[in-house]
């Protein structure tokens, strides 16, 4: 049987990576059955095209993942496939919050054949084994002998052939620039973000998030070698190509275990399968000196903090003061001194927040190293505590949101501001942080560093502002550009001074390995991975 793994975009909002949740069913699927992967964001194509290629394609089952932002094009290339013949499963976080939307018995439409709730890991190879023999059942969940729900241990996590697969759709250089890159021979011609997950699981419970919900309590890890072993594939097929590769770590805390954390870090140190990463860590955690070491020797470049908001207040409201805001300008200068930066998200809309609370965090902001900051409003996503205690208070103004799906649109009434007041509030620290002048301020506090943590920054700081004011076309790219040029010619300068590893005062820098190997200085740093 032929299978189409799709995963559907919204035509508003893009990701800029692809879901692991593809790959993994990919690799858990028996062989006997072929399997083609199609990302909506990166082959972006009609519900009538889609389903003619499913028929060309002589497609026996299409899988859909979605999360709720992406459901309601899910539903509707859902139904037109339905409607052609072809057999759908759904899966993911939004369908095992509301199976009875996706299977038609809450009163609506039905979408699906069949659902998966949660982890699908254990039920993906019988789901296709019933698909084959046409016995395709309506819902699909990991359940042990006495009925009760089972998470994958991950003990036995399925090797990804990360080494074969083709990743052409996912390739971040643009078409028209890869010509350039192949002449004047500068390893770019690929860019590939990759996600990889090594544990699952949250304790934490904040109120707005479906991820303790979804995979519950208790943390579930991988074993360090077959993540060393994703990694060295990775960084084989890197340099086998003529092209990059970076690592997502995408747990929800990827250091929520600080002694397992750092002994996975050491393991990927001491096999040499170092890849630049990107992970999320909550703050807390990140006071360890040690970590932070091991961090930016093991290739971490930039960590993601959910800080939420500065207010404390606001903090306590969503069940999430663990995170202590009188302490992140320590994290970040600990972070910073490895020159490993950070992805700050912040949620307006909380309910202490009153209007001006764009400028008193950007205000506070100042003090920090330079940060990737990211701004979105408080959603009420489906089963989280936060969507029951809204319901209850009356305060749903949208409570199919996701049907009607619109970027930085609110589904509430907040309590101390205006819905529109939010969304202008989101808007201005956009605005704000990613201005022209705001860029320049974030390089030029990074002078005295090489000039690869300048490019990273110039660059990331680019596409980031496209989650919110959408890039699209040639012409809208060349006009940032051309806003932005004094950082980009300061930049370049330096490169041409000075070349793209070195400081301004000559010391080198092996990028991928951490800035702690300097080539030529004592090696203090390297201790702490041994
Ligand atoms: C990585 C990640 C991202 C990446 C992008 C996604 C990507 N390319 O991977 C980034 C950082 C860009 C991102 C952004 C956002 N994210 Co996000 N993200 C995640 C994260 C941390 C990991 C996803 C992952 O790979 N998990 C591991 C895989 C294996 O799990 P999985 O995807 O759930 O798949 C399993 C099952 O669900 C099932 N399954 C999934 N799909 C299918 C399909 C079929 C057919 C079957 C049978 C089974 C199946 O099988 C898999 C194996 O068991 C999750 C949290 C989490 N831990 O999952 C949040 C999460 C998915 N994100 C979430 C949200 C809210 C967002 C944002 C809206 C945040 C924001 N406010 O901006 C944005 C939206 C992005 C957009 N494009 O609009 C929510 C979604 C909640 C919901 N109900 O929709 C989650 C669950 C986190 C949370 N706090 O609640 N995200
Ligand atoms: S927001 Fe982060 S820390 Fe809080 S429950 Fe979700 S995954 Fe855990």
């Amino acid at each position: 049987m032929r299978i189409l793994l799709y995963n559907p975009d919204n035509g508003v909002t893009r990701n800029f990576m692809p879901h692991l949740w593809m790959f993994l069913l990919q690799a858990l699927t028996p062989s006997e059955h072929e399997v083609i992967l199609v990302d909506g964001n990166t082959q972006p194509m009609s519900d009538t095209d889609l389903v003619q290629f499913a028929l060309d394609n002589k497609v026996g089952l299409v899988g859909i993942g979605a999360m709720t932002r992406m459901i309601a094009k899910g539903y509707r290339v859902a139904d037109a496939l339905r409607a052609a013949g072809v057999r759908v499963v759904m899966g993911g976080p939004h369908v095992t919050e509301l199976p009875d939307e996706a299977l038609g018995r809450d009163g609506g439409p039905r979408h699906a054949d069949a659902v998966a709730l949660g982890e699908a890991d254990e039920t993906w190879p019988q789901i296709v084994a019933d698909a084959a023999r046409g016995e395709l059942k309506e819902i699909y969940a990991s359940v042990d002998a006495s009925g009760e729900s089972r998470k994958p241990t991950l003990q036995d996590y399925p090797s990804i052939p990360w080494d074969s697969i083709n990743l052409e759709q996912f390739n971040r250089i643009p078409k028209v620039v890869r010509p350039l890159m192949r002449k004047f021979r500068t390893m770019w011609e690929t860019f590939h973000i990759i996600p990889i997950e090594s544990g699952r699981g949250c304790p934490y419970g904040c109120e707005f998030c479906t991820v303790t919900g979804f995979f519950g309590d208790s943390i579930r890890f991988r074993t360090n070698k077959s993540i060393v072993d994703e990694m060295l594939l990775l960084k084989a097929r890197a340099a086998r190509s003529d092209g990059k590769i970076a690592v997502f770590f995408v747990d929800d805390n990827f250091a929520i275990n600080i002694k397992r954390t750092k002994s996975l870090l050491r393991d990927i140190i001491a096999a040499d399968a170092q890849l630049s990463w990107v992970a999320q860590i909550s703050a807390n955690l990140l006071r360890d000196q040690e970590l932070v070491d091991l961090i930016a020797d093991s290739g971490g470049k930039w960590i993601f903090i959910g800080m939420e908001s500065l207010d404390p207040a606001n903090l306590a409201s969503v069940n999430k003061n663990f995170n202590k805001p009188g302490e992140y300008a320590a994290v970040l200068q600990n972070l910073a001194r490895r020159n490993v930066y950070a992805i700050t998200s912040f949620i307006f809309g909380l309910d202490n927040d009153e209007i001006g609370v764009a400028d008193r965090t950007l205000d506070q902001m100042r003090d920090w190293p330079p940060v990737l900051p990211v701004f979105g409003q408080i959603t009420p996503f489906p089963s989280t505590p936060l969507y029951a205690r809204l319901e209850r208070e009356g305060r749903l103004t949208r409570p199919k949101h996701w049907l009607e799906f619109e970027a930085f649109s609110m589904a509430h009434t907040p309590s101390k501001i205006s819905i529109a007041g939010v969304q202008a509030e989101v808007r201005a620290a956009w605005t704000k942080s990613y201005s022209p002048e705001a860029t320049q301020r974030a390089l030029t506090s990074l002078k005295s560093e090489p000039a690869a943590y300048r490019i990273s920054h110039l660059l990331a700081r680019l596409f980031f502002r496209g989650i919110y004011f959408p890039q699209k076309g040639t012409w809208a790219w060349l006009k940032l550009l051309g806003q932005n040029r004094k950082a980009i010619f300061e930049t370049f300068s330096d490169v041409i001074a000075h070349g793209v590893g070195k400081t301004p005062t000559g010391q080198a820098v092996e990028f991928e390995k951490g800035a702690r190997s300097f080539a030529g200085v004592g090696d203090a740093g390297q201790d702490s991975s041994s």
